[in-house]
């Protein structure tokens, strides 16, 4: 019984941890930090664009994250990404969602991309088949099955396709309880 008991104690242990090191992984409803500065472990590669938290419109809450192009910019499209480590994702299956609110014209797309040990690309997805355009709140989702290798995972939203101001809000990344047997490639 003893063991029973610990052992179970031990299950909960480790699905909560994986559970907070997921949670921690994200500022998921942009509502800590200053409004008008960038949220905290969130960057923007793209010149001429910027990113910063807004409270203009949110999904959730009283602020969102706006990623927009202030200027003449060079580059083909905007981005703003957020990079952190797999530990907590790799061999399971991953589901990250947010709200989208585009204006202008143009596509906004989120995107996610594993890094393997070694510099390999693992599962990708950028909503190139399914971009969301202007209008109300739309709901953006992509689900990818981690590798086992997973070093880093990296999630991000893009505008393109006109210069859109794209607004951000409510992310979450919800990872399966168990790890998952991956598939391999079938023999050609
Ligand atoms: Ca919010």
């Amino acid at each position: 019984m003893r063991t029973v008991r610990l052992g179970l104690a031990l299950a909960l242990f480790v699905a909560l941890s994986s559970r907070s090191l997921a949670q921690d992984w994200l500022d998921l409803g942009f509502e800590t930090g200053t409004v008008g500065d960038a949220p905290r472990d969130w960057f923007v590669p793209t010149q001429g664009w910027k990113a910063e938290l807004t409270e203009e419109r949110a999904a959730a809450g009283s602020c969102a994250l706006k990623l927009f192009q202030p200027g003449e910019s060079t580059a083909p499209f905007g981005n703003v990404m957020h990079s952190g480590p797999a530990a907590a994702f790799a061999g399971r299956h991953v589901t990250l969602t947010a709200k989208i609110l585009v204006v202008g014209e143009g596509r906004g797309q989120m995107w996610m991309r594993v890094d393997r040990e070694g510099g390999g690309m693992g599962a990708f997805d950028n909503m190139n088949d399914r971009p969301i355009l202007a209008g109300d709140w739309q709901d953006a989702t992509i689900e990818a099955d981690v590798e086992a290798d997973a070093a880093a995972l990296n999630i991000g939203f893009i505008s393109t396709g006109g210069g859109a101001t794209l607004f951000i809000d409510d992310v979450k990344i919800k990872v399966s309880e168990d790890k998952r047997r991956m598939q391999e490639p079938s023999p050609a």
